[in-house]
């Protein structure tokens, strides 16, 4: 407890400080997924390689995960999670880099856990349904208590770092504008915002309660902040077998999303089925 918290001293590859929590899930994942004997290579946020997992050279699994997303809320005892896909390996893979990047139809599974006020496990399977299970820490078992999970079609909630709007372009600052102020005589009122700052966080809150939920690619960072293989494309599974949407920043389906690289970003919007249709509507008035 003591020296949990802070600085671990050193960065990840795409230069974030690294928190000693940061670390220690690393750590955790890697060891759980190579104890398994199922996965044959990882992709982990806090890695610069892929992992290869020379213990289970028959193993058809590849698993790519964020193993504590929303880092820079842990101090602040703020919810964070694990982001995971996996990818089921052709036979005879040698469990290379260049096996990983692939779109997200690829993915046989995704899903996340949030620590939060409670612990939380989101998993969908290829063409499945989402479940949704609690930590019961008296048995140490996860419950199934949100079962076949299915997102409203719409909510007036939208959650983004509005932070970064001068840096967004003109049909994102368009399309958010819109739901701050409904055209007059519409009779529609204005969103509620939420922002937590943790994917995890704003992404369970999204899928229980509905509405959007983004991060677009802008001026200052034109691929996007958030990670297409352990972020985007997991999440964008689970969404849509919910029954909502996920895009990218040029209104791409998000599961067809192609990482150049393992860390490969992509700016995403995600949530109810008609909120991202709005998004979708104001980008192609832009053409
Ligand atoms: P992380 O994986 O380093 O924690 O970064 C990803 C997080 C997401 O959880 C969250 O949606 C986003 O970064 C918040 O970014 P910002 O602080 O720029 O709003
Ligand atoms: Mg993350």
């Amino acid at each position: 407890m003591a020296q949990l918290s802070g600085l671990a001293g050193s960065s990840n590859m795409t230069g974030d400080d690294q928190k000693k929590l940061d670390v220690i899930g690393n750590d955790i994942f890697i060891a759980a997924m190579k104890s398994s004997g199922r996965v044959k290579v990882i992709v982990s946020e806090e890695e610069d390689e892929i992992i290869p997992c020379p213990d289970s050279p028959h193993a058809r699994y590849a698993v790519a995960c964020d193993p504590i997303d929303g880092s820079s809320n842990l101090d602040a005892g703020v919810s964070v999670g694990t982001i995971f896909g996996i990818f089921k390996l052709a036979e005879g893979s040698k469990g290379t880099k260049e096996e990983l990047l692939v779109p997200g139809t690829e993915l046989v599974a995704a899903g996340f856990t949030m620590y939060g006020a409670s612990t939380q496990l989101v998993i969908t399977m290829k063409g499945g349904s989402v479940n949704g299970f609690t930590m019961d820490n008296a048995l140490g078992e996860f419950i199934l208590t949100h079962p076949d999970m299915k997102m409203p079609k719409k909510r007036a909630i939208y959650s983004v770092n509005e932070g970064n709007s001068l840096y967004w372009e003109e049909p994102v600052k368009e399309y958010v504008n819109s739901l701050k102020y409904p055209a007059e005589g519409s009779g529609g009122k204005p969103y509620s915002g939420r922002y937590i700052g943790s994917m995890v966080a704003d992404a369970y809150r999204t899928l229980l309660y509905g509405g959007i939920f983004a991060y677009p690619a802008d001026k200052k960072s034109p691929k996007g902040k958030l990670r297409i293989l352990y972020e985007c494309a997991p999440m964008a599974m689970v969404f849509e077998n919910a029954g909502g949407q996920a895009v990218n920043s040029k209104m791409q389906r998000m599961l067809t999303v192609i990482p150049e690289s393992i860390h490969d970003r992509s700016g995403i919007f995600l949530g109810s089925y008609d909120e991202v249709q709005k998004v979708i509507d104001v980008h192609a008035k832009h053409g």
